[in-house]
């Protein structure tokens, strides 16, 4: 008999779809105990959220996320409302006693995301950031055979989450579609926002990052305010990030950022290079994983480009036929999944958000860095 979950959704935008898709989805395509039941789902604007609840089917709405966590019947809080409201949000939620479910990047900075998993660790309620590049096949292939020690010693990690949608100088900043370009809102730009998915895997791959020394940039200084009859206002999220660092293995890693790389929608990607193989992801194939092994024979050695669609592969037999392929939502899906086996088996999925404070300390690490204009050692966490 499933047990249920019932869910609450906090925000409607991008990731409110997201998630609501992977909670109808779930428990067609995997084998669980739980089974999430949608609840209610929470937003300011309530035309908008009536349409939002009726399209994803649910059950009822509510405009005030205290009303929703106050709910008796709602176990799980999932906060996909933008960052400068998750740690109010967590706080309360692990005070009642739910389980909080949190979007990426956890929290606006690291003592915001300190002070949140201390708050749900005390009530001791489960909880999870949906840093949902990790199970893309490929990806989690990539973590399977870093683990498995074919690469050896590790020398280089280098990786770059490139976007393009912010050139114009004539796109606002702030309001309901717009807050990632407000710093209020957001915590950062493109830090907390891409380069956080880079570091969140780039640690869970490669280990911790002990120091880095960081660069950035806003290229737009001035922008509209949405909604505010053609006022401006100076831009200070930073609009591209890059920076060195050292991993505590010896390996040395670069990172890059950017919403202005013309021509490139999402493009994440990494490669790591080790002493007896390299692997290589780019997630405009995110089928395929490349992989160079210097033990294959010297007149067969070259990059392999495997289709990661196989039973054999992470995921992907709970999904189609070997060939066929899935696409950026079965990420969300496959990470819920996790989260709800976590649950069963009493081995809580990752990242739980301590799992995500060091992603949290390094992009900070980087921010002061670049403001300082010197190498900044990572705080332990
Ligand atoms: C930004 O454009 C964004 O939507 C991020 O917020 C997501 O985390 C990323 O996966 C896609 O791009």
């Amino acid at each position: 008999m499933a047990k249920t979950l019932n869910v609450a959704m906090i925000g409607y935008g991008f990731m409110g779809r997201a998630h609501s898709n992977a909670y109808r989805q779930v428990n067609q395509f995997f084998d669980l105990d739980y089974r999430p039941v949608m609840k209610v789902a929470c937003a300011r604007d309530a035309g908008k959220l009536a349409k939002f609840a009726q399209n994803w089917g649910w059950e009822s709405t509510e405009t005030d996320w205290r009303k929703v966590i106050e709910r008796k019947d709602v176990d799980a809080i999932d906060i996909g409302s933008p960052n400068n409201t998750h740690k109010e949000i967590t706080l309360a939620a692990a005070a009642a006693g739910k389980m909080v479910l949190c979007e990426k990047p956890l929290a606006m900075d690291l003592a915001e995301a300190s002070a949140m998993t201390e708050a749900v660790e005390r009530a001791g309620v489960p909880n999870y950031v949906w840093f949902n590049y990790r199970r893309v096949p490929a990806i989690t292939l990539a973590k399977q055979i870093m683990d498995e020690g074919r690469l050896g010693r590790i020398f280089h990690y280098r990786a770059c989450y490139l976007q393009d949608w912010t050139i114009s100088p004539d796109l606002p900043q702030g309001g309901q579609t717009l807050w990632r370009l407000d710093k209020e809102v957001a915590g950062s730009g493109v830090t907390g926002d891409l380069i956080s998915h880079a570091v969140d895997t780039a640690i869970w791959l490669n280990g911790p990052v002990t120091k880095v020394v960081g660069d950035t940039e806003t290229f737009i200084k001035e922008r509209p305010v949405q909604d505010a009859g053609g006022t401006t206002k100076a831009v200070t999220i930073d609009d591209a990030c890059q920076f060195l660092c050292r991993f505590a293995n010896g390996s040395l890693g670069t990172f890059e950022s950017t919403r202005y790389a013309r021509g490139r929608k999402n493009k994440n990607a990494f490669e790591i290079n080790g002493e007896n193989a390299s692997i290589a992801f780019d997630l405009e194939d995110p089928h395929r994983l490349q992989y160079f092994d210097h033990t294959d024979p010297d007149h067969l050695q070259g990059w392999r480009s495997i289709h990661v669609t196989g039973f054999e592969h992470p995921y992907m037999k709970n999904w189609w036929v070997p060939g066929t392929t899935i696409g950026y939502e079965h990420t969300f899906i496959n990470a819920l999944a996790d989260f709800l086996k976590g649950l069963e088996t009493g081995t809580p999925a990752s990242p739980t958000f301590r799992d995500s404070l060091p992603t949290q300390a390094v992009c900070d690490a980087v921010l002061d860095s670049a403001e300082v204009g010197h190498w900044q050692s990572v705080v332990p966490v």
